[in-house]
């Protein structure tokens, strides 16, 4: 494929930004190549500056459950859009997406629009700060939850400790305040509970986590957390930013029967357009201001075409038959990747939740994030890269989560998997 442009693109883009992108990921690091400069999707597609065609699994990192251009998504945001893009008062628009998403998530009594995963986390990290007046955070490894100071520390020496900073300008101090346990390990959690009993005044982890790429909570691991935090005066927080709509209507609190304290959301909620959101039991809420004392705000917060993006996006979702139809798509979609792997003798685990799915260039199921490392990222960089020559982009990088969309239809998962099929038998070749 001729991607000339597209590396023109980048090359003046590096100027201009840190590592030619505004958002690191997008760099195609770990993949290796420059990447690829879109200016059009529509459905399950996508058309590269020049002229290339794809079949999308990124759909900008989940939020595009209904494909790109989504007709009535497309008229909503217009329909707003033409009667102002923002008044920085209330809109009725707040009330219609709030109501949508209680509708699947009722743990969420009271909610807050943000305008991104990061700021819905760190908003929530916030109030159980202050409603159990503890300052420190038990987060997993390889979980993500955007890049809020508290949220960038990783292990430290051993498994189950206190966190060190995983980002210069991550001062000590706040790492100190930060735990990092193994994901799936709730022995592990209550150690650390136990070691540091009323000190801790949340436990943050993506449910299922999207990040490692796709790794699903072991049988009751979460019902688990769940006695644990309850025990101890703890709070529980789901970051659903990702797995929100994306392993179920409800999330994963739906799917697994687990109800949290604290639900973070985003992606699919905006329907591509900047919105996150946080919320849970009403007397945990009604702490922020200017219901209570806990400062939280944002100039752009409930934004109105986002509200009507969001809208848009979740009343179609809504409808008989049509979640359950990307998440058949997925189970296809998975099947193709696991008959071309076996066919052509390469070693794949694909992990697979609801409408989203990774295939890990390893023999054993991952369970965690030493799991995750164990896959081999040459072989998915270069079945990247094979895909994306056969026109299908994935997402650039191992550790993340591929997604569909009510416009992966039969013909378009039919055409990715023979895509699919002929890139093992390259990737066989690899080491
Ligand atoms: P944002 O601030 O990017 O809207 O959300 C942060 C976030 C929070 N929680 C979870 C579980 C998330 O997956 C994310 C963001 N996900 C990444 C993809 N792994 C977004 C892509 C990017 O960083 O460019």
């Amino acid at each position: 494929m001729n991607r000339a442009r597209s590396i023109t693109l980048f090359a003046e883009a590096e100027e201009l930004f840190p590592g030619g992108v505004n958002s690191p990921v997008r760099a195609f690091r770990s993949v290796g190549g420059a990447p690829v400069f879109f200016e059009r999707g529509v459905g399950a597609e996508l058309e590269d500056v020049d002229g290339n065609r794809y079949i999308d699994f990124v759909l900008s990192w989940g939020p595009l459950a209904l494909g790109h251009a989504h007709p009535e998504v497309v008229d909503a945001i217009h329909r707003s859009a033409v009667r102002g893009t923002s008044f920085g008062a209330p809109h009725a628009l707040e009330l219609s997406l709030a109501r949508l998403i209680q509708q699947f998530m009722p743990s969420m009594e009271q909610l807050r629009f943000v305008n991104s995963g990061t700021e819905a986390v760190m908003s929530a990290l916030r109030v159980a700060r202050a409603f159990t007046n503890r300052t420190k955070i038990l987060k997993f490894e390889g979980c993500y939850h955007g890049h809020a100071d508290a949220m960038l520390v990783r292990a430290g020496s051993g498994v189950a400790t206190l966190g060190l900073p995983d980002s210069p300008g991550v001062g000590s101090d706040v790492a100190a305040n930060t735990l990092v346990a193994p994901f799936n390990d709730a022995a592990a959690v209550a150690r650390l509970l136990g070691a540091h009993r009323h000190e801790i005044a949340a436990v943050i982890l993506e449910p299922v986590v999207g990040n490692m790429g796709v790794v699903p909570p072991l049988p009751g691991f979460l019902q688990e957390l769940r006695e644990l935090t309850s025990a101890h005066g703890t709070l529980l927080l789901f970051d659903e930013v990702m797995t929100g709509f994306r392993v179920h209507l409800g999330g994963a609190q739906e799917l697994y029967g687990v109800t949290p304290d604290l639900t973070m959301l985003g992606k699919v909620i905006g329907g591509g357009l900047p919105v996150g959101a946080y919320g849970g039991r009403r007397e945990i809420m009604q702490l922020v201001a200017p219901a209570g004392p806990v400062y939280q705000a944002g100039t752009l917060a409930g934004n109105p075409i986002a509200m009507a993006a969001g809208v848009a996006t979740l009343g179609v979702l809504a409808r008989d038959g049509v979640w359950a139809g990307i998440a058949n798509a997925t189970k296809q979609w998975s099947a193709h990747l696991e008959e071309g792997a076996r066919d052509a003798g390469v070693a794949l685990q694909v992990q697979r939740v609801g409408t989203m799915c990774t295939p890990f260039f390893g023999d054993a199921p991952v369970t965690d994030w030493p799991g995750a490392k164990r896959a081999s990222t040459s072989r998915y960089a270069s079945f990247f890269h094979e895909m994306l020559n056969r026109g299908v982009y994935l997402p650039p990088s191992q550790f993340e989560a591929e997604f569909l969309s009510s416009a992966h239809v039969p013909e378009v998962i039919e055409r990715a998997g023979r895509a699919a099929r002929a890139a093992m038998h390259a990737v066989s070749a690899v080491s």
